[in-house]
C-alpha cells in the first residue's frame, strides 16, 4: 500500500500501513489494481471504434470506478474485488473489437501489461496490486504528474456520475478520461508533455462542472438565496450526506405523509437551495456540521443516516445498525441501499421503516445559515454587487472554497474568516464552508459576507460569477478582478477544481492547510513559477500578504 492522494496522507508523505481515513491495506491496493485495469480498458478503447451502447458501458464503468476510489467513499474490499472482475470482463470485450481493428502484430507487441495482465484468483488480485502502485513510477516528477491527473480525473469522475444520473452525459469528457488514463501509461511521454496533459484535464473539468451545473439546475430549478433551519423537530427524522441530488429526491417522496423528516448533512446542505425541493414540509433542515464531526454528531441524530457519497468515516458501533450506504459508498458491515433497476427509484422503505421506530434527532444548535448564491442568484444582483465595488463597500472578495477536514490547523480558515476586514466578502463553495457559515459575519449593504454557492462542484459557479464581474468591469484578464483565492482541499474533488481554476488562467492561489503530498518538488515549483500557486502561514502573515493586493 501507498496512497498520498489526499490532504491527509501520512506524515505528509502517504499511508504505507493503513489509510489515516481507515481505508485499509487491502481496500488500498485493491484500488490500485482497479485503476491499473481502467488504464487498460482505456487504452484498448480509445483507438477503437466500439459500438455505442459498449462504448457508454466502458464510460459508465469507469466514472463509476473512479468515483469509487475517492477518499472516504467506499471501504469494501469485497466491492473492489468485483469491480476489478468487472473490470476485467469489460476489458475482455473490448479487446474484442481492439483484436479486430488493431491485426498487425506490432501493434499487439507494444500492448501495455495493463491491457494483457489477467487472472481470476483474488490472490493473484493482492500479487499484481503491488506491482501497479502508485511507486511503480520511478521517476519521482513523471510520478507526481501521472498522480495528478489521475487525482483530477477521479473528481471529474465524482461529477460526470451525479450528472449522469440526471441522463446529463457528455461523450467528449467520456472520452477525454479514457485518453487520459491511457497516457498516465505512457512511458514516452515528457514531463513537458504531462503538464499539458495536466492543464487539459482542467480543460475537461470545466466541462464536468458545467454539465453538473446543467443537470442540476435544469432538473431542480437554479438554486435561491434560503435561509436553512439548524434546529431540529419533534419527529423521527433520516439524516441524508454526500452530494447525490438524485438519492435525495427519492427519499424525500418516498418519506412524504409517512411522519418522518429529512434533515441534509454536510455536503447536502445545499440542496435547501434548490426551488424543487422546498415544497417538501418534511424536509426540516441541516443537522450538524462538515463530514468529519459525523461519529459524534450521529449518534445524537437518533434517526437512520443515509451516505450518498463521500465522505464517510468509519462507523462507530453505537449507530452501525442505522448507517446506511448507497451509490459508490460502501463500508463493511454497513447495509447498502441497493441501485434503481430500469430507471425506477431506489427502494428506501428499510430507512423509513427504521426511522419510525427511533427517537426524533437531540437538537444540536438552533438558528438559520444562509445560501444559495450560485451564479444565477448573484448574476440577478450584479448591479448590486458591481455597486458595492465602484463605491468601494466591497473592497475584496475571497475565494474560500474546497473542502474542511479533521486537522486541527484548519481552525486557520476560521480565523481567517473573522480577521478579513468588513469590506471584504468571501464566496465559497464545497463543505469547506463549515469553517465559518455559522459565524455572524454581517453583511454590505444587504450583501451578506458569505455567500455559499453550494457544493464542491458549485465551485464552478464562482467561476462563472468571476467571468461575469470580468465582463461588467471590462476587463482583460481574470485576474485584475479584486478576487484572493485562499482554498481549502482535502480530497480529489478539490484537486479537478484547482486543475479547473488554473486552465482558466486563475494566478496566485493559496492551498492549505498542506500542500499535496503527491506533488513533487519539481512539479510543485512549476505550479510555483508559472501559476503564483501558494502554501498558507499563519493568520496575520497570509493576511498581510493577501491586503497588499488591494
Ligand atoms: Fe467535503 Fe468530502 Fe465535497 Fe469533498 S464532504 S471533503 O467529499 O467533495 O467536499
Ligand atoms: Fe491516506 Fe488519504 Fe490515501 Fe486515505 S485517501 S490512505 S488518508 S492518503
Amino acid at each position: 500500500m501507498f496512497c498520498f492522494q489526499c490532504q491527509e496522507a501520512s506524515k505528509g508523505v502517504g499511508c504505507t500501513i493503513v489509510g489515516v481515513c481507515g481505508k485499509t491495506y487491502d481496500v488500498a491496493n485493491l484500488q490500485d489494481l482497479l485503476i491499473f485495469v481502467l488504464k487498460g480498458i482505456s487504452f484498448l478503447s480509445i483507438d477503437t471504434e466500439l459500438p455505442e451502447a459498449l462504448e457508454r458501458r466502458v464510460s459508465v464503468f469507469i466514472m463509476d470506478s473512479l468515483f469509487a476510489t475517492i477518499t472516504n467513499a467506499n471501504f469494501d474490499q469485497d466491492v473492489f474485488v468485483a469491480k476489478i472482475r468487472d473490470a476485467l470482463a469489460l476489458r475482455t470485450q473490448v479487446q474484442q473489437h481492439w483484436d479486430h481493428q488493431h491485426s498487425d502484430p506490432v501493434s499487439k507487441m507494444k500492448l501495455p501489461d495493463a491491457a494483457i495482465w489477467h487472472s481470476n484468483d483474488e490472490e493473484a488480485f493482492d500479487a499484481k496490486a503491488k506491482q501497479v502502485g502508485v511507486l511503480n513510477t520511478e521517476d519521482a516528477d513523471i510520478r507526481s504528474l501521472r498522480e495528478l491527473i489521475t487525482y483530477g480525473l477521479k473528481g471529474m469522475a465524482a461529477y460526470t456520475y451525479h450528472a449522469f444520473q440526471l441522463n446529463h452525459t457528455k461523450r467528449e469528457v467520456d472520452q477525454f478520461m479514457r485518453q487520459a488514463l491511457a497516457a498516465t501509461l505512457d512511458d514516452s511521454l515528457t514531463a513537458d508533455q504531462l503538464v499539458a496533459l495536466v492543464m487539459e484535464t482542467g480543460k475537461f473539468g470545466v466541462d464536468a462542472m458545467s454539465l453538473l451545473d446543467q443537470a442540476n439546475t435544469s432538473t431542480y430549478g437554479h438554486p435561491e438565496i434560503t435561509k436553512v433551519n439548524i434546529g431540529v423537530r419533534n419527529r423521527p427524522g433520516i439524516l441524508i450526506s454526500g452530494h447525490d441530488l438524485k438519492d435525495l429526491e427519492e427519499l424525500l417522496q418516498q418519506t412524504e405523509g409517512t411522519g418522518v423528516d429529512v434533515y441534509t448533512h454536510s455536503e447536502m446542505l445545499p440542496a435547501h437551495y434548490y426551488p424543487a425541493f422546498k415544497k417538501y414540509d418534511h424536509f426540516v433542515g441541516n443537522y450538524g456540521n462538515a463530514w468529519w464531526k459525523q461519529a459524534s454528531e450521529f449518534d445524537d441524530f437518533n434517526g437512520p443516516i443515509l451516505m450518498t457519497t463521500n465522505c464517510i468515516v468509519p462507523p462507530k458501533p453505537s449507530y452501525l445498525n442505522r448507517i446506511f450506504t448507497t451509490g459508490n459508498t460502501g463500508y463493511p458491515g454497513v447495509q447498502h441501499i441497493p441501485e434503481s433497476i430500469d430507471g425506477k427509484p431506489k427502494d428506501y422503505s428499510e430507512i423509513i421503516a427504521l426511522a419510525k421506530q427511533c427517537a426524533p434527532p437531540i437538537e444540536l444548535e438552533t438558528g438559520e445559515i444562509v445560501g444559495g448564491f450560485a451564479h444565477n442568484t448573484v448574476t440577478s444582483i450584479a448591479d448590486q454587487v458591481v455597486e458595492a465595488v465602484k463605491t468601494g463597500d466591497i473592497q475584496r472578495f475571497f475565494v474560500m472554497a474546497g473542502c474542511d477536514g479533521r486537522m486541527k490547523s484548519r481552525q486557520y480558515y476560521t480565523e481567517f474568516a473573522q480577521q478579513l476586514p468588513r469590506d471584504t466578502v468571501i464566496l465559497t463553495a464545497g463543505c469547506a464552508k463549515y469553517k465559518y457559515n455559522k459565524l455572524d459575519l454581517g453583511d454590505i449593504g444587504g450583501i451578506p459576507r458569505v455567500l455559499d454557492a453550494g457544493q464542491c462542484n458549485d465551485s464552478y459557479s464562482l467561476v462563472v460569477i468571476a467571468l461575469k464581474l470580468k465582463e461588467i468591469f471590462g476587463l482583460e484578464d481574470i485576474n485584475e478582478l479584486p478576487i484572493s483565492y485562499n482554498i481549502a482541499w482535502y480530497e480529489q474533488k478539490a484537486v479537478i477544481v484547482l486543475l479547473a481554476l488554473l486552465y482558466l488562467g486563475v494566478k496566485n492561489i493559496h492551498l492549505g492547510p498542506t500542500l499535496p503530498a503527491f506533488l513533487s518538488p519539481n512539479v510543485a515549483n512549476v505550479l510555483v513559477d508559472q501559476f503564483g500557486i501558494g502554501g498558507i502561514t499563519n493568520v496575520e502573515d497570509d493576511m498581510e500578504m493577501f491586503l497588499e493586493a488591494y
